[in-house]
C-alpha cells in the first residue's frame, strides 16, 4: 500500500526533474523581474522542497515507529520509507539539475545557492545514481538501529537497562561490581559489529557516489568543512584544553583511588569512572542536595521543568501534539516493547510535529538531558516559518544544533536557577569551586572523548578505512592517548567496544559535532549572562529572561539560510574558540593546581 503511492509520487516528480532540465539560457542581465535562470531555479526548489518535506515526513514517522517500538513490521515500513525517500532526494535528474544550476552560482540568489547545496547533501545520503548501493545501505543501518534498540543488556542472567547501568556506574563503591557492570555495558558491542563493517564500505561507497573522499568528508561538508579542517580543529581545542584536563584528570585519579582504596595508578580505569565511555564525570562530585531533591519529584515534573525553562524566556509552549506523541519515559516493568534508550528530539514533518524520545527518571542526568533536547524542539520552532524553505529547517550546523541543545544544559546548571525551582534551598551556601568543579567535569573530559577518541576512531574506519581486525585495538589506544583511561583487562577484537556508543551506529561520523558545540555553547551561554543579563556567568539564571530568549532566537529563527561563521560573528563578534571555556573555569584551574602539587600530572 505504502509503496505504492510512493511509486507514482516518485514516478510525478521525477517527470517533473527532468522537464526542467531545459539547456540554460545564456546569462541575461534582467534588472527587475527574477532572471530566467532564477526563475528556473524557483520552479525548481518549489519542487523540490515540497517533495521534500512530504518524503521526509513518512520516512521520520515510520523511523519513530521503529525506534519506538522495535518489530519485523516497523523495521521493514522504515527501510520502505527510507528507500522512497532516497528515490526522489537521491533522483539523478535532481542531482543533474542541482549540479547545473550551481555552476551558474554567482547569477543565484544567496537562499538559492544553499538551498541546491543541501539538495546535493541530502542527495549524497542515498543517491540513486546507484539505487542498489543506497538500498543496501537503508537495509542495513535498518538492521543495525533494530539489533540496537531491541538488545538486553544482563547481568548475573538478569536483565538491566541502560538506565540501570548508569545509575550503578555513578553509586557503586566497589570496584569489583563496577567492573562487572562496566563489562555488562560492553555486551552490546559484538552483536553490533557485523553490521557495522558492512555499514562502513556501504556508507563511504554511497558518500563516493557524489563525489566525497568517503562518508566522514561528508558529513563535515555538512558543517561547511573538509575533513582535514575539521581535525585540525578538533587537535587544537585539545592542545588549549589540555592543561585544564590534566589537572582536572590528576585531582580525579587522586580522589578515586582514595575513594576506593587502590593505590593511585598510570591511568585511570575505565570502569572507576561514572559513565560507560568515560565521556562525563560530573557525577562524581554531586552539588549538595540536587538529587534528593529530584527525588522528591517525579519525571513528569523533570519534563515540565524543561518546558518551563523556554516558557520563562518568551518561548511559546510546546505544541500539543509534542505531549501527545513523544515517548517520554521508560517502557514499563514487564512490557515487552523495545526502545531506542538514548535520548533524542524528532522535527517529525518540518513544520510543528516535534517529538522526543527518552526514558526521563527524576535524576540529575535526566534534568540536564530534558533542557538538551527541549533546546533542539526550541531551535526546531524557531525556524519553522515560511521565511524559510523546507531544505534549510535544519541547523545552521549540525553542531549548532547540539550547541544550543547545550547552552541550556549550561544555563540548567546555575544555583540560581535551581534555587528558583526548589532543588536547592534558597539560602544555599554554594561552594563556587565545587560547583565548578561538578560543571566543569560535564565539560573537560567529554572534549577529551568527542574531540580525541570518537573523532578520531570515526575518521580511522571512514577516512582511513582502518581493518575491522584492529578497531578494538584502535579505539582503546586512543582512549589510552587522548583520554588517560585504560580498560580493566586486555580488549581483543572478539569485542567491539566503540559500537556500545549509541551514535557509532545510528549517527555515524557525527560526533565532532558535540565537541564544536561544547565549544560554542560557553562563548553562547558567557555572552548571554555577560551582555544580555550582565550577571556573572558562574552565578547566573536564564529563567524569567525574556531577551534572552530573543537573542537565541535571533540566532534560531535563520535556521540553515546563512553560514554558521555568519551567525555566531554577527551575534557575539567572536569566532568558535575555547577562550570562553578557559576563562569560565579559570578559578577552577587555580585551584587545582594547588591541589595537585607535589602529584604526578597527567600520565605517561
Ligand atoms: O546524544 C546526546 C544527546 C542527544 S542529541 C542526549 N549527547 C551526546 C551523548 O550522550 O553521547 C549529548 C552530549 C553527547
Ligand atoms: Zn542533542
Amino acid at each position: 500500500m505504502i509503496q505504492s503511492r510512493f511509486a507514482a509520487q516518485i514516478l510525478t516528480v521525477a517527470a517533473a526533474c527532468l522537464l526542467l532540465a531545459a539547456p540554460l539560457p545564456a546569462a541575461a542581465a534582467v534588472p527587475v523581474a527574477p532572471s530566467p535562470l532564477q526563475q528556473r531555479v524557483d520552479r525548481f526548489l518549489a519542487l523540490v522542497n515540497a517533495s521534500y518535506q512530504a518524503l521526509y515526513t513518512v520516512e521520520q514517522r515510520a523511523q519513530w515507529d521503529a525506534s519506538t517500538d522495535v518489530t519485523p513490521e516497523h523495521d521493514a515500513a522504515a527501510a520502505v520509507a527510507g528507500k522512497a525517500r532516497a528515490a526522489f532526494t537521491g533522483n539523478p535528474a535532481l542531482i543533474t539539475e542541482a549540479r547545473e544550476l550551481l555552476r551558474h552560482e554567482g547569477e543565484l540568489d544567496s537562499l538559492s545557492v544553499r538551498e541546491l547545496h543541501h539538495v546535493l547533501l541530502n542527495a549524497a545520503e542515498g543517491p540513486m545514481t546507484n539505487p542498489e548501493l543506497a538500498g543496501a545501505r537503508i537495509d542495513a543501518e535498518t538492521r543495525q538501529a533494530s539489533i540496537m534498540n531491541a538488545f538486553t543488556f544482563t547481568l548475573g542472567g538478569k536483565p538491566l537497562s541502560a538506565n540501570d547501568i548508569d545509575e550503578q556506574l555513578v553509586s557503586l563503591a566497589d570496584v569489583n561490581a563496577r567492573r562487572a557492570v562496566w563489562e555488562a555495558s560492553k555486551l552490546i558491542g559484538p552483536p553490533l559489529k557485523p553490521g557495522l563493517v558492512k555499514l562502513q564500505g556501504l556508507r563511504s561507497r554511497v558518500a563516493q557516489e557524489l563525489g566525497y573522499a568517503d562518508y566522514f568528508a561528508l558529513q563535515a561538508a555538512g558543517h561547511e568543512l573538509s575533513t582535514a579542517q575539521v581535525l585540525a580543529m578538533q587537535d587544537d581545542f585539545l592542545r588549549e584544553l589540555r592543561p585544564l584536563y590534566l589537572q582536572l584528570y590528576t585531582w580525579t585519579k587522586y580522589e578515586l583511588a582514595s575513594r576506593y582504596h587502590q593505590p593511585v595508578p598510570d591511568r585511570i580505569p575505565a570502569h572507576w569512572l561514572p559513565n560507560r565511555w568515560a565521556q562525563e564525570w560530573e557525577a562524581l562530585v554531586a552539588v549538595p542536595g540536587l538529587d534528593s531533591a529530584l527525588k522528591t519529584r517525579s519525571p513528569e515534573w523533570v519534563v515540565q521543568a524543561g518546558e518551563k525553562f523556554y516558557t520563562s524566556l518568551g518561548r511559546k509552549p510546546l505544541p500539543e501534539t509534542f505531549w501527545k506523541a513523544s515517548d517520554l519515559y521508560p517502557v514499563a516493568a514487564g512490557s515487552g516493547r523495545k526502545k531506542n534508550s538514548h535520548a533524542s528530539c524528532w522535527d517529525m514533518d518540518l513544520e510543528h510535529d516535534i517529538r522526543s524520545l527518552m526514558s526521563v527518571e527524576n535524576d540529575e542526568y535526566w534534568f540536564s538531558t530534558v533542557h538538551h533536547e527541549l533546546g533542539h524542539a526550541y531551535y526546531d520552532l524557531a525556524y519553522t516559518r515560511p521565511e524559510v524553505p523546507y531544505l534549510l529547517r535544519t541547523g545552521a550546523s549540525p553542531a549548532f544544533h547540539e550547541g544550543f541543545a547545550g547552552v541550556a544544559e549550561v544555563a540548567s546548571r546555575q544555583t540560581p536557577y535551581l534555587e528558583s525551582l526548589g532543588l536547592l534551598p534558597a539560602d544555599a551556601k554554594t561552594d563556587e569551586i565545587r560547583t565548578l568543579l561538578h560543571d566543569a567535569l560535564a565539560t573537560v573530559p567529554f572534549m577529551f572523548f568527542a574531540s580525541g577518541t570518537m573523532t578520531h576512531w570515526e575518521a580511522d574506519v571512514y577516512a582511513n578505512a582502518l581493518p575491522a581486525d584492529q578497531w578494538n585495538a584502535r579505539w582503546w589506544r586512543y582512549a589510552r592517548e587522548y583520554q588517560g583511561v585504560e580498560p580493566p583487562s586486555p580488549r581483543g577484537e572478539e569485542f567491539c567496544d566503540a559500537a556500545t556508543k549509541t551514535h557509532i551506529n545510528d549517527t555515524p561520523a557525527y560526533y565532532f559535532s558535540y565537541a564544536i558545540a561544547t565549544v560554542f555553547q560557553y562563548q553562547i551561554y558567557c555572552y548571554i549572562a555577560r551582555d544580555v543579563l550582565h550577571q556573572d556567568p558562574r552565578n547566573c539564571n536564564f529563567a524569567g529572561h525574556p531577551e534572552v530568549g530573543a537573542f537565541l532566537d535571533g540566532m534560531q529563527r535563520q535556521g540553515a539560510t546563512r553560514p554558521w561563521k555568519t551567525i555566531l560573528r554577527e551575534a557575539t563578534g567572536e569566532d568558535l574558540s575555547t577562550r570562553a571555556v578557559v576563562d569560565y573555569y579559570r578559578p577552577l584551574m587555580d585551584w587545582l593546581v594547588k591541589q595537585n602539587r607535589g602529584r604526578k600530572i597527567g600520565w605517561d
